[in-house]
């Protein structure tokens, strides 16, 4: 055991990595850097010096914990995904859109009225197209408590608490159709911020596209958190209505800039297809502009306006309309080159980021100069809406030139920014105090965002960054043509960038991730006390706490099982009803060990919950076939498992 540590530390040495007083426990084997042992090994597994070096920082032996937790949408597969870094181990994934049957997600009374209540009335959809992570914040940094995502494809937004790792809440709002630009949070979580991407008739209403001009809008809502009920609260929230430009990604100003909101935008030629009708595509026809304009928005002067009810209606949202937000200052533009693709505000508060998809600078706008401007009304002129535009070259701080196709940007503790840079598959990293470019380093193929140890919030990490790769082309073992998304771990505390390990991503396209610091993170062990309804938090109505209590009781809208799990027997293990009978299961698990979790499945019945311990949940079905069905504890919960298990027979 000894050796092998030794020996380790002497590969540290021979990547230059070690502190020199470690050398000298080294002994002879230091000579050459590493023991005989281990140079075999790296000769067999044609390993290279700076490969063990890598291995050795995300290397974590069983038992070891990680320092951070990178939280990754899980794209159109709906879900979450909880990683560990250094270690890049997938922790687990949180089911928020999608039905996740281990965790009894979407199958459960009380998780399946989640997903209705996030729902258009009378559907229930099972899917969504999460893009961005949002942890919540106290004070502009991460505080570990919730983390809110978005779904672009039906303009959704969850709550995710970080006490269970379990979706509380899902709310749609009809007033848009799709949002992209969400979810941000503002530094105390007040709002989470959800902006549509589609304009589109505001409430849903239809209007033909030849009205595209008049009658299709964009919109940002604003969606009041109650962090006491970790709840939105949709009758406090508002949203205000804008130009028909594609608004994209947002980000809460800070510090300086706190009580400003800004969204970058595209497509202000307000392109929208129709290739058949002998218009441009989208592609082009969106990209003809020099210029798109960032959108500066005064949320505190905007709070006064909802207030005094300076607000119409649209589909239960209160909405500021545009003519309002023109004619009480609350909107400004600013020019920004050229189908920029999100905005970040760095952790001074006072540079605000944006880069051009088809631009190849990082324009670094100043706040203090942008104020400025506002109160002194310099105005360039107004866009089609009459929104006033402020003019570029005295707003900005200046440019750094990046590359090609550079798209988001993070920052670290050390002053540096790093930005993404798609069409060169490479990270940049420059520094804010004198904007200049100082290193790239390739990545694997497309990179879209990047994610730095709480890299947007206000008091950085460092330390480490994650590049999220859209193509993986080459870099696993094949699986067919559909390939993984890959996360591409690199370190970012030396002067030169070093990437350090690959893990590929199998679950849907994960957008954005946020990385915390582990200590920041207070989970619950079990659910306490006995008969808790994780998704309130309080006792469950229908919690049995002991065995003796469990029964079936036949009434008027069907017959209630109210059933106890505990290792390794379900009680009552035979149910007897009738067909037609509508039965609802009432499951509680009376375990106070820590991860002691059964399962309930009833065959052919597309039934399957999961009954941590402490936990109460409902299942209501039609048992609707006659025949014999055998429910089963599907945890593997102990020896006796197998034989947890019982009859449901439903007679003819
Ligand atoms: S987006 Cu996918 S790479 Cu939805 Cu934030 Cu930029
Ligand atoms: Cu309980 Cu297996």
């Amino acid at each position: 055991m000894k050796k092998s540590i030794l020996a380790t530390l002497c590969v540290f040495v021979a990547a230059g990595l070690a502190l020199a007083v470690l050398a000298t426990s080294c002994g002879p084997q230091g000579k050459g850097g590493a023991s005989a042992d281990l140079r075999a090994l790296m000769s067999a597994r044609n390993l290279s010096e700076a490969d063990v070096s890598a291995a050795l920082k995300t290397y974590t032996p069983t038992g070891g914990k990680d320092e951070f937790y990178l939280f990754a949408s899980g794209g159109h597969g709906g879900n979450l995904i909880v990683i560990g870094v250094p270690s890049m181990r997938i922790l687990k994934y949180v089911g928020v859109f999608t039905p996740e049957p281990w965790q009894g997600y979407g199958f459960d009374e009380e998780t399946r009225e989640i997903m209705r209540e996030g729902s258009p009335p009378g559907l229930s959809l099972t899917w969504g197209d999460m893009h961005h992570p949002a942890l919540s914040e106290t004070n502009g940094d991460y505080d570990g408590e919730f983390i809110f995502v978005n779904d672009k494809a039906n303009a959704r937004i969850a709550v995710v608490s970080l006490r269970d790792f379990a979706t509380k809440q899902i709310v749609m709002s009809d007033l848009i159709q799709g949002d992209h630009g969400g979810t941000f949070v503002t530094p105390n979580t007040e709002y989470v911020i959800e902006t549509a991407q589609f304009p589109a008739p505001l409430g849903g209403g239809y209007a033909p596209l030849s009205d595209y001009d008049d009658k299709y809008r964009g919109a940002q809502i604003f969606w009041k958190f109650d962090r006491a009920r970790g709840r939105l609260v949709p009758e406090e929230s508002w949203a205000i209505e804008l130009p028909p430009y594609m608004q994209d990604l947002a980000d809460s100003g800070k510090l300086v800039s706190e009580g400003f909101i800004f969204c970058n935008s595209f497509n202000t030629e307000r392109a929208h297809g129709g290739i058949q009708q002998g218009n441009p595509a989208l592609e082009s026809g969106a990209s003809q502009n020099d210029m798109d304009y960032l959108h500066v928005f005064d949320l505190r002067k905007a709070e006064a306006v909802v207030r005094r009810g300076g607000t119409t209606t649209i589909a239960g949202m209160r909405v500021i309309t545009l003519p309002t937000l023109i004619e009480e200052g609350l909107l400004h533009f600013v020019p920004e080159p050229k189908s920029p693709h999100g905005v970040d505000v760095a952790p001074n508060g006072n540079d605000i980021c944006v880069a051009g998809k088809l631009d190849t600078h990082v324009t670094v706008y100043d706040f203090a100069k942008i104020k400025a401007l506002i109160e002194q009304k310099r105005y360039d002129g107004v866009d089609a809406y009459g929104v006033p535009i402020l003019p570029f070259r005295e707003a900005i701080r200046g440019q750094v030139e990046i590359g090609l196709g550079p798209l988001h940007t993070q920052f670290d503790d050390r002053g540096f920014a790093y930005t993404s840079v798609f069409i060169e598959s490479k990270v940049a990293r420059w520094s804010l105090a004198d904007l200049a470019l100082l290193e790239k380093t390739a990545v694997h193929y497309n990179i879209g965002h990047l994610c730095a140890a709480e890299g947007d919030a206000l008091h950085p990490k460092g330390k480490y960054l994650i590049a999220m790769d859209k193509w993986s082309i080459d870099r696993f073992n094949d699986v067919g043509p559909l390939l993984p998304q890959n996360f591409q771990l690199i370190d970012i505390s030396g002067d030169q960038m070093q990437v350090l390990y690959d893990l590929p991503i199998p679950l849907g396209e994960p957008h954005y991730a946020q990385m915390i610091a582990a200590d920041k993170i207070k989970t619950i062990d079990m659910y306490t006390p006995v008969g808790t309804n994780p998704v309130t938090g309080q006792p469950h109505a229908n919690a049995v706490v002991q065995e003796s209590d469990a029964r079936i009781e036949r009434r008027a809208d069907g017959v209630h099982v109210y059933m106890t799990l505990i290792r390794s027997h379900l009680t009552p293990d035979v149910i007897e009803v009738r067909k037609g009978d509508r039965v609802h299961m009432h499951v509680t698990s009376l375990e106070q060990a820590r991860d002691a979790t059964h399962g309930f499945a009833i065959d052919k019945y597309n039934l399957n919950l999961s009954v941590e311990p402490g936990k109460t949940c409902d299942a209501v079905f039609v048992a609707d076939r006659s025949g014999v069905f055998p429910f089963y504890c599907t945890e593997f919960c102990s020896a006796l498992h197998l034989e947890m298990a019982g009859y449901l027979l439903v007679k003819p």
